[in-house]
């Protein structure tokens, strides 16, 4: 496995030198974030991100996300002319020695939670989901109070996207899926390149919205629309593992040979529909984090593995998920277990 940290460009106070000081370090996982969704990257942006990384010592080899634009996922007019932009991006990555590209198909919304600072008892602040508190700040109720996307979309914008999203429901959301799949995996193919589709985060629909990567059988679907192994997974534990139904480590071992990277997380369900983001040991949670590496190392995984959203502590403010200290200690805790596990197997 090759253990990367995510870098969210100059602007980001977690610089690329802090980053290459966490032992065991190869690279980064970045994108281009000054081009809007459904834009092509140009190629002066994708090579300058590599040569800051080269300049500290690590690749450019993951891109996290190229996002894929609302029509894309709704199937509408424009959709054909956004897939080609897509394939683009695709071809320009390849050529610049991407390998891996993670991309979601949540439909508005990535991630959502409830609580960006939900304070734990030992004093550290986490990001946490509350299905019951969500529900209540419905944004169609015209109560649009979403921690994280308050400044994404106005009201207007928001409902109208609930609205055609309601409209073509969950079967539609596949075919469009499919749309997109047909088109840009022989893209890949043809670049170098493996696209890793990230879970929906948490994984069940809310407010109508359909949501489709969520279980071991939509993951299996998914992959049978078009069985090529540039048609991967991101394997992320703390968003399928916010439901009690999906068993990681049968799906790290099921999956393995199209898992090309790792979002290696740990969070605590504290309740139905109800869970808080921890430290990534095992024990601070429950996602078995020992099981799911060891299943990937018995499965032969070779893909990129990061540590995922860490707490704020030790008094860092920073951007919510993505401070340095907590995700460095998961990093290490993660090689850690690689190499036990990895070792064990080799005597
Ligand atoms: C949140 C991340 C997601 C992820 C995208 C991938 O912190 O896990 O935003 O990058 O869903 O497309």
């Amino acid at each position: 496995m090759k253990m990367t940290f995510r870098w969210y460009g100059d602007s980001d106070p977690v610089t690329l030198e802090k980053i290459s000081q966490i032992p065991g370090m190869s690279g980064i996982v970045s994108a281009v974030y000054d081009v809007k969704p459904g834009g092509v990257w140009s190629e002066e942006s994708i090579s300058k991100i590599k040569t800051s990384a080269a300049e500290h010592g690590l690749e450019f080899e993951v891109v996290e996300s190229v996002p894929v634009p609302e029509d894309i996922k709704l199937g509408s007019s424009s959709a054909a002319g956004l897939i080609d932009n897509y394939c683009e991006n695709v071809r320009r990555l390849g050529k610049a020695g991407v390998k891996c590209i993670c991309y979601n198909f949540m439909p508005v919304f990535d991630w959502l939670r409830s609580e960006l600072e939900h304070k734990q008892p030992d004093g550290a602040n986490a990001l946490a989901y509350d299905e019951k508190t969500v529900l209540e700040m419905n944004p169609l109720k015209g109560d649009l109070s979403l921690p994280g996307w308050d400044a994404s979309y106005t009201k207007a914008e928001m409902q109208g996207l609930l609205k055609a999203y309601e409209e073509i429901g969950e079967e539609k959301l596949w075919k469009n899926l499919e749309t997109f799949l047909k088109a840009v995996i022989p893209v890949a193919e043809e670049s170098g390149v493996k696209m890793a589709i990230h879970p929906d985060d948490p994984p069940w629909g809310m407010f109508g919205l359909p949501r489709i990567i969520t279980c071991r059988d939509n993951i299996k679907r998914m992959f049978d629309m078009v069985p090529s192994v540039n048609n991967g997974l991101t394997l992320c534990t703390g968003s399928l593992g916010a439901d009690p139904e999906n068993d990681l480590v049968l799906m790290a071992s099921e999956f393995c040979d199209r898992i090309h990277f790792v979002h290696l997380r740990n969070i605590k369900r504290t309740g139905y529909r109800k869970f808080e983001e921890v430290g990534h040991p095992t024990d601070c949670g429950s996602i078995d984090m020992y099981g799911i590496v060891k299943a990937l190392v018995d499965g032969g995984f070779d893909g990129y593995v990061r540590p995922d959203h860490g707490r704020m502590i030790w008094g860092e403010k920073g951007r919510y998920g993505y401070g340095l200290y907590d995700r460095a200690l998961g990093a290490a805790y993660i090689t850690g277990l690689f190499e036990a596990i990895e070792k064990e197997k080799k005597i």
